[in-house]
């Protein structure tokens, strides 16, 4: 029999390790983690937490007339047991008008309990594991900014309905400069009723990343716990994360996030997955979990070892977070954290995992309702672009800059006390190797991207001036029209336009046009020179793009024979 169970798995196995690579099977994988525990279930197993008796024993918190949040008993409230809440057409205006607050459906909202009932979702199994009895006490850190009411009292009510009080040490809310009316006097208020939250307010606005050290650093508990502000914690969420710490500290755990649709507030079931990321933005992703990695799992209740985290919601032993520096404290508003704690816990020895038997739901949202001042474009590049610096090394910092020039342009700071903590830590080829071996990594068609600096003139670099012919502009470092890349055949773009020659009434000029075949242009980059290709591979025509001095001050981009000199030099903001 086992013979014949060992047929029917290798196929998959085979197949897995070819579709990812050689090396990927699942004892390599954990063979290559020296410095970590086994992978094993959670254990030894005493006193378990019954979850359901709990939710039966503790005293419901009754609201009063906190305007139109209101705890009814189910099953007739609506959205109870996490059923989406429809609305009325009447209501629709109403639904969008509110919709605009958070971008998600506070009306819809607003009408379900905040201590509505959900689905248990966790694997059969988890019902049975059981949990040490002296598991390390939390401290829960929830960050917000301009966070709805009722969706804000439902991530409260539903922690502490649906954890073990002994193991909350406290619950720290952190306002992060928030101008609603409802998150100031009302909410001190409201929350009178919990002797284990407090609030701290920010003096400013400091983004999600450093209202969460904030409140770090004013917790006492021996773990801590990080959760967004529209989350409900499911049964029996908490055990297994601080189990699992308790087996490790250097292991940190990320429930499962199921999701709460944005405009029915159902609460639906996550598959499992595990936590990756793209090249281009160095952007968090849902990935599936590899079939050479589903096969050490012995149940589904296993934790799921994952190269990087969602962000939002996980659990950390508060020295580790500290000896893992914690985060950076130069990463603005949102963005760009989650992988670079991801990357930090890997490459500096830690360990970090989904836990299938702790779920929570959040409610996962289009776009964000509050400002990102200075812009979301230019602090998320900020945040990433020090995440590439720091953290990816050359070769794999040029292929993140290839796939998004533009954030070449956006300043990053200084990042010298980031660099010397990574001294520390492995390269990140080793994390590719070990840890994320099915990543890949892209094949780069390009040879430089950037700006193209003239080096004869002081500041004088190539613009397409917004759409007319090719020119000369003073450099201004913002991309933008003078944003360029050159590809290994020669074609040199900006954006999705090529560099072509027209033959007009005025003579040739160079523009920017559709990248056909013959009209586009070929350049030999070599000696600083941009070199023009004539038709066939490598035949040089023997003209070079250089500066053609006019009447007065006046200066143009002209194709000139070459001459080897200054006028004729050019630098890209940066080769690959
Ligand atoms: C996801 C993560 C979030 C964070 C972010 C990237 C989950 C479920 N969420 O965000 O935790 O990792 O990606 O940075 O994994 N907030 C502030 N101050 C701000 C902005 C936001 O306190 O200036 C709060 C906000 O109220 C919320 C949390 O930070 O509680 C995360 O923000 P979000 O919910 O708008 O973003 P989300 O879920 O897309
Ligand atoms: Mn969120």
């Amino acid at each position: 029999r086992k013979e014949q169970l060992k047929e029917k798995i290798s196929p998959t196995v085979t197949e897995s390790v070819a579709a990812t690579t050689k090396k990927a099977t699942f004892a390599n994988f954990m063979a290559r983690l020296p410095f970590l525990v086994k992978n094993e279930a959670p254990g030894p197993y005493r006193n378990q937490y019954d979850p359901t008796e709990l939710e039966e024993t503790i005293p419901k918190h009754t609201v009063l007339s906190m305007n139109s949040v209101t705890i009814r008993k189910p099953p007739h409230s609506p959205g109870e047991a996490g059923r989406p809440v429809t609305t009325k057409k009447e209501d629709d205006a109403m639904v969008k008008s509110m919709f605009a607050e958070a971008s998600f459906n506070v009306f819809v909202s607003n009408l379900i309990s905040v201590e509505r009932t959900i689905p248990d979702l966790r694997p059969t199994k988890c019902r049975t594991n059981q949990v040490a009895d002296d598991l390390p006490q939390t401290s829960i850190i929830i960050t917000f900014c301009e966070e709805s009411w009722s969706t804000l009292l439902r991530t409260l009510h539903s922690i502490i309905n649906r954890s073990p009080p002994h193991l909350i040490r406290e619950i720290i809310l952190v306002d992060d400069f928030s101008k609603r009316v409802h998150l100031k006097g009302k909410l001190d208020e409201y929350i009178k009723r919990f002797p284990q939250v407090r609030i701290m307010r920010t003096a400013k606005r400091e983004g999600l990343i450093r209202a969460r050290m904030l409140g770090a650093a004013a917790a006492s508990g021996t773990v801590l716990t990080f959760l967004d502000s529209h989350i409900e914690c499911n049964v029996g969420w908490l055990e297994p994360l601080l189990d699992r710490i308790r087996q490790n500290r250097t292991n940190v755990v990320c429930p499962v996030i199921d999701a709460i649709d944005d405009r029915t507030f159902a609460y639906l079931e996550a598959q499992t997955l595990r936590g990756g990321m793209d090249w281009k933005e160095l952007k968090f992703e849902w990935r599936s979990i590899p079939s050479f990695q589903a096969l050490g799992r012995k149940d589904q209740s296993w934790p799921i070892i994952s190269p990087t985290m969602a962000g939002g919601l996980f659990s950390i032993q508060r020295d580790y977070f500290y000896e893992l520096g914690a985060y950076d404290p130069e990463l603005f508003i949102w963005g760009g954290e989650n992988i670079e704690i991801s990357f930090k816990i890997w490459m500096c020895g830690g360990r970090l995992e989904i836990l299938p038997c702790s779920r929570v739901g959040h409610v996962f949202r289009k776009s964000q309702p509050y400002i990102f001042p200075g812009g979301a474009f230019e602090v998320f590049s900020h945040n990433t672009r020090r995440v590439a610096e720091v953290w990816l090394d050359d070769k794999y910092k040029k292929i993140f800059y290839a796939l998004m020039p533009e954030a070449l342009h956006i300043d990053y700071g200084n990042i010298t006390d980031q660099l010397e903590f990574r001294r520390k830590c492995c390269p990140f080829k080793w994390y590719l190797e070990n840890i994320y071996p099915d990543l890949g990594v892209p094949q780069i068609n390009l040879q430089a991207v950037g700006e193209i600096r003239n080096l004869g003139q002081q500041d004088v670099c190539v613009d397409t001036l917004g759409g007319a012919h090719l020119g000369l502009w003073p450099c201004h470092g913002q991309g933008e029209h003078q944003s360029f890349s050159l590809d290994k055949s020669g074609t040199l773009k900006s954006g999705s336009l090529c560099v072509i020659r027209e033959v007009g009434k005025d003579g040739e000029v160079l523009s920017m046009g559709l990248c056909k075949k013959e009209n586009v242009m070929k350049f030999q980059h070599q000696d600083k020179e941009l070199k023009e290709l004539g038709d066939g591979p490598h035949v040089l025509t023997g003209r070079c793009l250089d500066i053609t001095f006019g009447a007065g001050a006046q200066k143009f981009l002209q194709l000139n024979p070459c001459n080897g000199g200054k006028f004729q030099q050019w630098k890209f903001g940066l080769y690959l």
